[in-house]
């Protein structure tokens, strides 16, 4: 099948957030999501605003706003139907089942009344999914597994990496995808998605490692990029934004005109 067709991929695909994800990136030409790391929220509210024709999706850290308030998600709402954009709290759960289950629903965030799409550790076994899945399915809500990351002497590889894709297809109709730095499974229900992009940097001080978005797409074959950094502090993160969507999309095209670029 040709990674193109992001239309007939959410054919396959049970889950709401998959199937319209998937539709986004097709009709926007767009594999970019957003890495919306900022304190305060006029901050991400303008950078929402900015970004949103060129992304697919917008990540959050909700809770590193120093100025929270709830009507924020109402207008961040507003703001990712009018340009087309998955709103995706990243908020890496991982506890028991019957904590994470409150970590999503309740609280001050209240993250599974807003946010489409949120990921996960499997450190703490399925029980997890199945506690995420007792909130979210419902709302058709979708689950990321993370299953590799970034950053320097991270654990997560090997059998870690391969139990996080046995339990993905455990329960494919909640979980769509995957955390990763390439691509995990040849099924084409799952999205990856990658973060560690710049063009310009190779790390920072703290262990994150950087690679091209052409390697990313490219040459490891994953669907997304996450660019935080490259895009939320360069001088015109608007026009950034459309650098890093070009580059993304065109690592996609040039691998299904060429796929022995993609590495299994
Ligand atoms: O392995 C990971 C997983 C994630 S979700 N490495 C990461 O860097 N992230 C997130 O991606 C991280 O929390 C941050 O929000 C973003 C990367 O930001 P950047 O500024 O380094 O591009």
């Amino acid at each position: 099948m040709s990674r193109l067709c992001f239309s007939e991929r959410a054919k396959l695909c049970t889950n709401p957030t998959a199937k319209q994800l998937l539709h986004i990136m097709e009709n926007k030409k767009s594999n970019l999501c957003v890495a919306a790391d900022v304190l305060y929220q006029e901050e991400l509210l303008h950078l929402a605003e900015v970004t949103g024709p060129s992304i697919c999706v917008l990540k959050t850290h909700i809770d590193i706003l120093k100025d929270f308030s709830p009507d924020l998600l109402t207008k961040l709402q507003k703001i990712a139907d009018k340009h087309q954009f998955i709103l995706f709290e990243d908020r890496k759960f991982a506890d028991i089942g019957q904590t994470v289950k409150s970590q999503y629903h309740d609280g001050i965030y209240q993250i599974s009344s807003w946010a489409h799409l949120i990921n996960a550790h499997i450190l703490p076994g399925s029980g997890i999914i199945q506690g995420l899945q007792e909130v979210g399915m419902s709302r058709g809500r979708g689950l990321l597994l993370v299953a590799e990351m970034s950053s320097a002497g991270n654990l997560l590889h090997g059998s870690y990496t391969q139990a996080a894709v046995g339990m993905a297809h455990e329960y494919s109709d909640f979980v769509i995808g995957f955390i990763s730095q390439r691509k995990l499974t040849e099924n084409p229900k799952f999205l990856h998605l990658t973060p560690g992009v710049h063009i310009h940097n190779s790390g920072d001080p703290l262990g994150q490692q950087y690679n091209s978005p052409e390697q990313i797409i490219g040459k490891n074959g994953s669907d997304i990029i996450i660019v935080g950094r490259g895009i939320v502090q360069a001088k015109d993160p608007k026009a950034a934004a459309e650098i890093y969507r070009e580059a993304g999309w065109a690592a996609l095209e040039k691998s299904c005109r060429n796929p022995s670029l993609l590495q299994q």
